[in-house]
C-alpha cells in the first residue's frame, strides 16, 4: 500500500467525469453493520444452496470472485427475479435502508441532495486473497443512473479506465474499508475492475478477519 494511513489523510478524488472516489466514508460501526448484513445474505438458501457463489461465463470460465445479489438476480448476461443459474428459486429482496444508504452515497459522491437515485439492484462480492475481477462495463441494466461502489475489509487496486475498451488509458485507485466510490454520467459505461487486493490488510473490527466484500448498487431499469 502507497501510503500510511495514520500519518496521510486521504482526500476526495473526481478520477474521471462522472467518476468520484470518497475515502473513508463509512465509519467502523457502518462498516459492521455492513458485514453483518452480508453475512446473512451469502448465507445457505432455503434450497440449502450457498446464497454466495461463483459465477460460471459462458466461456466455461468460472469467476474467482463469488457473489450473491439483491432485488436482481444477475447472470452473464441478464438480470432475473430468480436464481436461474443456480436453484431457480426467488432472489433476495433489496432492502428499502440499502436503497437509503445508496442516495446518500450518491449525494455525497455529487455534493448534490436532489438527486433522484433510486438502487433496486445490489451485488455483493466476495474476494479471498486470490480472487481478482477483470475489466468489464457494467451494461446489463437499462438505466444509466450511477453505479455506487462500497468496499469493506482489505484494501484493492480499482482500475478505472475509459468507455471505448479494456487498453489503457486507466487509473489505478486504492479503495479501503469503507470508501465509497461512484460513476455516473459519462463515466458510467467506463471499464472497471480489480486487478489485487492486499490481503491482511482490512481492520478484523469490522467483523471480517479475512478477505474483501464490495457492495455495489445499481438501478435496473426493469420496473418492478
Ligand atoms: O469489487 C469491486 O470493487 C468492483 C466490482 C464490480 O466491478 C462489479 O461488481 O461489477
Amino acid at each position: 500500500m502507497a501510503d500510511i494511513p495514520a500519518l496521510v489523510p486521504r482526500q476526495r478524488a473526481r478520477v474521471a467525469d462522472g467518476a468520484v472516489h470518497v475515502p473513508d466514508w463509512l465509519d467502523l460501526d457502518e462498516q459492521r453493520r455492513l458485514v453483518e448484513a452480508c453475512r446473512d445474505w451469502a448465507g445457505p438458501r432455503p434450497s440449502g444452496q450457498p446464497g454466495m457463489r461463483a459465477t460460471r461465463l459462458p466461456s466455461g470460465g468460472v469467476m474467482s470472485v463469488r457473489t450473491v445479489c439483491l432485488g436482481w438476480h444477475w447472470y452473464p448476461y441478464r438480470y432475473s427475479r430468480t436464481v436461474d443459474d443456480g436453484d431457480g428459486a426467488p432472489v433476495l429482496p433489496f432492502p428499502d435502508w440499502l436503497a437509503g444508504l445508496g442516495r446518500r452515497a450518491v449525494a455525497e459522491a455529487y455534493q448534490d441532495d436532489g438527486i433522484d437515485y433510486r438502487p433496486d439492484v445490489a451485488l455483493v462480492n466476495y474476494y479471498d486473497d486470490a480472487a481478482r475481477m477483470g475489466l468489464h462495463q457494467d451494461k446489463d441494466e437499462r438505466s444509466r443512473d450511477p453505479v455506487v461502489s462500497i468496499s469493506l475489509g482489505d484494501a484493492c487496486v480499482f482500475r478505472f479506465g475509459n468507455t471505448e475498451n479494456r487498453k489503457r488509458p486507466w487509473t489505478d485507485v486504492e479503495l479501503r474499508s469503507g470508501d465509497l466510490f461512484v460513476f455516473g454520467g459519462p463515466s458510467r459505461l467506463a471499464y472497471h475492475g480489480v486487478p489485487r487486493t492486499y490481503p491482511g490488510t482490512g481492520d478484523p473490527a469490522i467483523g471480517l478477519p479475512r478477505g474483501r466484500l464490495n457492495i455495489t448498487l445499481r438501478v435496473s431499469g426493469l420496473g418492478s
